[in-house]
């Protein structure tokens, strides 16, 4: 499929999933919309429709919390939809610091928003519009910044917690295993309910499992018990983790904020400040020099997570290792371990190869995502590492040729059975093939 083919297949995609007020992540796997997506969709948009990556953007922040907490779900009012957990389980109305008038999950997801703001200004064709609309959402970017570091930062450490593995977007990540493990669920004790992302007759084998969503539903009903009071939340959930890839994500939005905050004139000491510490904590508490990647912490049980997990490479793209460092994460990716220089790899897996209980079609637990590979692209721009960069693009770009907008793919060429997983016409997969079709190779 040649560039201008694949560009337009790649806007049908985004047509198709947008419903008038939000895009859905995908037709009918996903009829909400989700916090993380919304943001990378508008980057898409911004080649495609501008007008429409502001209304996503908007439509996500009008159900920000009043505590400045940006949800992982904003429910649409489309009765069809058919997905588990809907509003009736989050109960979000329990906290007086849910937004009226609009239903939404009470947990958030990675801070993309600060660099998706910036990337659409870059992208707008319109740079006055572009920046009447930084000026609109700067604030509320602020917001949720603070949020994070007022309420999910309790050392004051500048690295800020996920209390859910939905936070942190890559749900069943080898990295929440041993936090897990740790919650022993009597499933009759849960609150009764029923899974509705299995329809896929590939669904349960690539999916997580019945016992992630059991650990996933008693921390949802923990919350909800505690009515969303994040201090409570804290002294009680069993699952509270530092995550190199949402602390690597805000650091890149700090940058973000601090670039916005200039062009509009506003005053960025404070996202200064939260960028200084973030990087210089990221680097005391979580880089491994030895396995050349950023850790995980277990703040609940006071221990470090060695990640074998791309997630350990994303701090790239905030900029937070050194250039020294940077090198050693790129021998990294080059390792056994993701398969950089291995022919018949597709990168960039999500788990270790070398890892015992790697499954190269489970999710999170293996796969490529088109988001982390944009991720990882950008940051290894930012390091003058063309080459990889490239071939990260490339094969971003060659596995949805091939395969299609898929969710998720089995990263070997030899692979046999379906390379792509989970749901088709995947929004971001789209979105964020507009955006490598620009084809910039450094920064
Ligand atoms: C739970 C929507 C979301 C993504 C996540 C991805 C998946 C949801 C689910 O889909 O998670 O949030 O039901 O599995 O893991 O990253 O935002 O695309």
């Amino acid at each position: 499929m040649n560039n201008e083919k694949l560009q337009r297949a790649a806007q049908a995609v985004l047509d198709q999933n947008w419903n008038g007020k939000f895009t859905k992540p995908a037709p009918s796997l996903y009829p909400h919309q989700w916090n993380w997506d919304a943001g990378f969709i508008a980057i898409g948009n911004a080649y495609h429709n501008f007008d429409r990556a502001m209304a996503e953007m908007r439509h996500l922040f009008r159900a920000q919390w009043n505590t400045g907490m940006v949800p992982q779900i904003v429910f649409g009012d489309d009765p069809q939809a058919r997905y588990f957990p809907g509003p009736d389980f989050w109960q979000g109305s329990r906290s007086a610091h849910a937004p009226q008038g609009v239903e939404t999950s009470g947990i958030t997801m990675p801070p993309v928003h600060g660099f998706v703001l910036w990337r659409m200004y870059e992208a707008a064709a319109d740079k006055a519009v572009a920046k009447a609309f930084l000026k609109e959402m700067y604030p509320k970017v602020l917001a949720l910044h603070r949020y994070l570091y007022d309420y999910r930062d309790p050392e004051e450490e500048g690295l800020v917690y996920i209390r859910h593995p939905w936070e942190g977007g890559t749900d069943n990540s080898p990295i929440w295993d041993r936090a897990l493990s740790r919650i022993v669920v009597d499933p009759s004790q849960l609150p009764p309910y029923e899974r509705k992302d299995l329809q896929n007759p590939k669904a349960a084998e690539h999916r997580p499992t019945q016992e992630d969503y059991d650990r996933y539903v008693y921390l949802v009903d923990l919350f909800r018990q505690h009515d969303y009071d994040d201090q409570k939340i804290y002294k009680d959930c069993p699952f509270l983790i530092q995550d190199p890839l949402f602390n690597g994500v805000l650091a890149w939005s700090n940058e973000a904020l601090i670039q916005i905050g200039s062009l509009i004139g506003a005053d960025i000491a404070e996202p200064m400040q939260w960028h200084e510490l973030t990087v210089w904590s990221m680097n005391e508490k979580l880089w491994d020099e030895e396995r050349g990647i950023y850790n995980a912490y277990d703040l609940s049980a006071g221990e470090v997570i060695p990640v074998h997990t791309s997630s350990g490479l994303i701090p790239l793209c905030g900029e937070v290792p050194t250039q020294e460092q940077a090198e050693v994460m790129l021998r990294t990716l080059e390792s056994d371990d993701f398969g950089g220089k291995d022919p018949n790899i597709l990168l960039c897996p999500t788990y270790s190869l070398q890892a015992k209980d790697l499954n190269y079609k489970k999710y999170w637990r293996g796969p490529v995502w088109i988001n982390l590979n944009w991720l990882l692209y950008h940051g290894l721009v930012r390091y003058d590492m063309t080459q990889m960069a490239d071939k990260i693009r490339q094969h971003s770009l060659e596995l949805i040729t091939t395969h299609g907008f898929y969710e998720y793919f089995d990263p070997r060429r030899s692979a046999s059975g379906e390379i792509g997983c989970g749901t088709d016409q995947f929004s971001w997969s789209a979105a964020l093939c507009l955006d490598f079709l620009q084809g910039e190779t450094s920064g």
